[in-house]
């Protein structure tokens, strides 16, 4: 079976809607035709400050959402990556590989930092990306599920990988972005020009999975859309409209095409009324799901002991590789 390997940070408490049509719903798909590693990436969150506290609560609660969302721990590998040490291991060693010009153009870093402010930034989210190639070259992915915004790390990571094989020999897999065009950049519902975020100016835009459904319903309803009347897929003329159809797809597994017929003559308010009802069908099971796991905190970390272990054994025998080639006198 091919690899697959994608990580998700446990920052914001609640997962989003662009995290989950993006990125989540792939990694369950990708259960079933992968060998598929997921882990909760703590190490990349302290790239901004953290309290302890909820970092440890969030971390549990990434991944009760992850196996509410669908992940099975006998069908994929659940696990959080500082239980692994062999990424920040790794880590180092791709650093060492990574031009400073490289990094300085990942898009992601200057737009935090240019939020954050370049003395509030830190060395550690300029070297994230790089992270995060070691989180995927650990495990010899061949398939990476994420959305649009990361398809630049993945090719940070494609380069490092050939990179590393050119001067050392044969070592890793040169993974893929697996991004599935429809659902690769999921909009701000206050703003379908910008993604949905959690670091969104609009929170009105922003839909948490773990919010009140009602508050979801409600800002499902007061979606922008534009002066038009029309529900049509136009993702340029009309990217609010094409949002909602988009997001509306993907939850009910109907088509575009078919969304737009049978709204053919009726007004944007009959879309976000229904479009509302879905979500809340949607959010409900899952806030239940969620809080499940999280009830059985012990279960819940005898799961991620096992991914742990299952993590190990992977992740050790590419770094014990990599530190081989590399010239590392081993350890006796
Ligand atoms: N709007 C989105 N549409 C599609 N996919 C998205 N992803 C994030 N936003 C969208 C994908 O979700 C996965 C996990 O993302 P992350 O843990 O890296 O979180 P993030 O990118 O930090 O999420 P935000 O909300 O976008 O954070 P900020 O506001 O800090 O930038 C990834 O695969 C990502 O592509």
């Amino acid at each position: 079976r091919p690899r697959a390997l994608s990580g998700i940070q446990p920052t914001a408490g609640s997962f989003h809607l662009g995290n989950y049509l993006g990125a989540i719903r792939q990694y369950v798909a990708l259960q079933e035709t992968h060998d598929a590693f997921y882990m909760v990436v703590d190490l990349h969150a302290i790239t901004v400050p953290q309290d302890p506290a909820e970092l440890r609560a969030n971390t549990r609660l990434a991944a009760a959402q992850l196996l509410a969302a669908g992940l099975d721990p006998d069908r994929c590998t659940l696990f959080i990556q500082s239980h692994v040490p062999e990424h920040a291991q790794l880590g180092w060693v791709m650093n060492c590989l990574t031009g400073f010009g490289e990094a300085s153009r990942m898009t992601q870093f200057k737009d935090k930092s240019a939020k954050q402010g370049a003395d509030r930034a830190t060395v550690g989210l300029f070297t994230y990306p790089v992270l995060q190639v070691a989180d995927i070259l650990l495990y010899q992915a061949d398939a990476v599920p994420v959305g649009e915004d990361q398809r630049q790390h993945i090719e940070l990571t494609r380069d490092l990988a050939e990179r590393f094989n050119t001067r050392f020999g044969d070592t890793f897999s040169v993974p893929a972005p697996h991004i599935v065009k429809e659902v690769a950049k999921i909009y701000d519902l206050q703003d379908p020009a910008v993604k949905m975020s959690k670091s969104a100016s609009t929170p009105k835009g922003l839909i948490n999975l773990l919010d009140e459904p009602k508050a979801t319903a409600k800002k499902v309803k007061s979606a922008v859309t534009d002066t038009d009347t029309v529900i049509r897929f136009d993702p340029v003329e009309k990217p609010g409209v094409s949002n909602l159809l988009t997001i509306y797809s993907t939850l009910t597994g109907r088509t575009v095409a078919e969304l737009e017929k049978e709204y053919e003559g009726k007004m944007y308010g009959a879309l976000k009324t229904d479009l509302a009802e879905v979500m809340v069908e949607f959010v409900t099971p899952f806030r239940t799901r969620t809080q499940e796991f999280l009830d059985d905190p012990a279960a819940l970390d005898a799961i991620l002991a096992q991914g742990a272990h299952k993590a190990r054994a992977v992740a050790a025998k590419t770094l014990a590789a990599a530190y081989d080639r590399i010239g590392f006198l081993p350890a006796k």
